[in-house]
């Protein structure tokens, strides 16, 4: 931040009082390439665990375990709100959508940024997710929230995927990696 601060107060010296600065000079200095949401119940469901978000070379590294869950699919989102204080969950709001789309497939082009599909329990109520994702940029996602829905996402009804209520809820944060 000190640095873009100084290249910022450089430039405008070297532009002078006599011109208006019109265009705004984009830095990104985001420095972190590993996020991590702790996932905690919503209500007494009972289901908690963990995701992280890692910088990969075809996109962002998504790596989850949760358990606690009824065996199947379960939606999986990230929502607009890294906010988990109401007792259904619906205080994170709905899905994450910075470019205006519709609800899709993880694979999909066309999809909101929170749209990672499914996570499919076992038996023993245990469910991992590993895939890198495409869509995914931790720069737009750091303190938004994890969302794990009691029903399936279908990947096409809009705007939510069908998913039903919400069992777990997180946010993401910057993850310790030292
Ligand atoms: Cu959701
Ligand atoms: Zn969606």
């Amino acid at each position: 931040m000190k640095l873009t601060s100084l290249f910022t107060a450089l430039l405008l010296m070297t532009v002078g009082c006599t011109q208006t600065v019109e265009k705004e000079v984009e830095i990104t200095n985001f420095e972190h390439d590993e996020l991590v949401a702790t996932v905690m119940p919503v209500g007494d469901s009972g289901v908690a665990g963990s995701v992280t978000f890692t910088e990969s070379e075809n996109g962002v590294s998504v790596e989850g375990e949760f358990s606690g869950l009824e065996s199947g699919n379960h939606g999986f989102h990230i929502h607009e709100f890294g906010d988990c204080r109401a007792a259904d969950g619906t205080s994170a709001g709905g899905h994450f959508n910075p470019a205006g789309n519709d609800h899709g497939a993880p694979t999909d082009e066309m999809r909101h940024m929170g749209d990672m599909g499914n996570i499919e329990a076992n038996e023993e109520g245990v469910a991992t997710v590993s895939y890198v994702d495409e869509t995914i940029s931790l720069e737009e996602i750091l303190g938004r929230g994890i969302i794990i829905h009691a029903g399936e996402d279908d990947l096409t009804s809009q705007p939510t995927g069908a998913a039903g209520g919400r069992i777990a809820c997180g946010v993401i944060g910057i993850a310790q990696t030292q």
